[in-house]
């Protein structure tokens, strides 16, 4: 299946292969990260001098010579416009869907799974693209964990192109398979109380969280992985009510029971808990750290760890503080918030976990800027397409936005918030 994108891949090597320095841009969440690692330690085994930049997105400017290779990571294959005014070699590693058509200035290899027809919303995403890339370049099999923190990351599916990689590190002995759940590794009252994937809405409810021990007969003070048999699947089933009666969406469910990623050679064996780590470095502006991890460096683990407990609690605060917040449109609901440290991690868990039946979509009005995250599910998404509905209503006010079905975006002006928020409810109607 991944054989579909080697064509591109190997165009890519080639430009690679003739160029003297590689300017890198990737985007700043797992998927980004863990790509930009992927690529990077290609590029350093290739013995290819490069740079890695992390951007929010091609809003902000890509600075380069005109002798040096670009490489846009987890972004490009939706801004045709910018891709071609650069004055450069491009190679485009990415999985968003494909806007318009890019003129290249100079030599371009476009590598996404949408042009090869594949599925690059649930299936493959860049660091899986990245994953092919580097591959094509030499062999580097032992990176296809960091290509699975990025499927995690942008909640994909482990089927398709992710279950051809997951394959290919599970027969290589870089992952293992295990039955059981997927939460994050600790002892079960903590992990429990802070879980964000899934979400089960302990925090600040500790006599809630006593009285659900209690009734599962298990001690709290328990580490999670060292739960007998019988203890996991009767957790299991308490976890699985929980989400039921706080609203969550059933396909969390699946994702949570069942299978559980251990990565045999990374600095965090638990795969979900690895993904988080590396989305919190980023979402916390530390993309090194995130990135440093991803590459093994065991000096920065410490300091990853602290970064991922410190944004946690934030975005439980944060979800705390707004969640009553959330109002009510024709065919969406919406949440409007002021000075939020962050957009998406809010946006995610409460369309998942909280509000679950409708596309939510959440502003963060700060710096005199609106950033919009809009997120639905998997079956939401058989009707409504919210990629397109944030591109045209941000272009209807002069923004601009994009991104997946499930989960997309929108830069827009402060002052047109209500009549997009209008377009988007108009849209998301229309649609469904
Ligand atoms: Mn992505």
């Amino acid at each position: 299946m991944l054989d579909l994108l080697k064509v591109q891949a190997k165009k890519a090597a080639e430009l690679v292969e003739k160029s003297s320095f590689v300017r890198v841009f990737t985007h700043f969440d797992a998927d980004g990260i863990s790509a930009g690692a992927i690529i990077a330690k290609s590029l350093l085994r290739f013995g290819k001098p490069f740079h890695v930049r992390f951007l929010k997105g091609l809003n902000q400017k890509v600075e380069y010579d005109s002798d040096e290779l670009v490489i846009l990571a987890d972004m490009g294959s939706g801004y045709p416009d910018v891709v071609s005014q650069i004055d450069a070699d491009v190679i485009i590693i990415d999985h968003h869907t494909v806007v318009g058509k890019i003129e290249p200035m100079r030599n371009l290899a476009h590598i996404n799974p949408h042009l090869a027809g594949l599925d690059g919303t649930y299936e493959l995403s860049a660091s899986g693209t990245a994953y092919v890339f580097a591959n094509a370049l030499g062999n580097n099999v032992d990176l296809s964990p960091i290509a699975i923190v990025g499927a995690i990351g942008d909640k994909q599916k482990l089927i398709g192109g992710n279950a051809e990689i997951l394959k290919e590190g599970v027969v290589n002995g870089f992952i293992e398979e295990k039955n059981g759940l997927n939460l994050y590794s600790g002892k079960l009252r903590e992990v429990l109380m802070y879980s964000l994937e899934p979400f089960l809405d302990f925090y600040g409810k500790e006599n809630e969280l006593d009285e659900f021990l209690s009734k599962i007969k298990i001690d709290g003070d328990k580490e999670i992985d060292e739960l007998s048999k019988e203890e996991t699947s009767t957790l299991a089933n308490a976890i699985v009510l929980r989400l039921l009666k706080i609203g969550a969406y059933e396909g969390v469910i699946d994702e949570f029971v069942g299978k559980r990623l251990i990565f045999k050679k990374e600095l965090i064996s638990n795969a979900v808990m690895m993904t988080d780590v590396v989305n919190y470095c980023g979402r916390a502006a530390e993309m090194s750290i995130g990135l440093a991890v991803c590459l093994r460096d065991k000096n920065y683990l410490e300091k990853a760890l602290e970064i991922w407990r410190k944004f946690r609690i934030e975005i439980l605060e944060q979800i705390q503080q707004w969640r009553n917040e959330v109002k009510e449109g024709f065919c969406i609901r919406y949440l409007v918030m002021e000075n939020a440290p962050s957009t998406s991690p809010i946006a995610s868990t409460l369309s998942r976990y909280i509000y679950s039946d409708k596309p939510l979509i959440v502003v963060n009005v700060k710096n005199g800027k609106a950033k919009v995250s809009a997120r639905s599910t998997t079956k939401i998404a058989e009707k409504i397409d919210l990629a397109e509905v944030m591109r045209l209503a941000a272009e209807k006010v002069g923004g601009r936005g994009g991104g997946h079905k499930v989960a997309a975006g929108a830069n827009i002006n402060p002052e047109s918030v209500e009549e997009f928020l209008k377009e988007v409810d108009r849209l998301c109607c229309m649609q469904s």
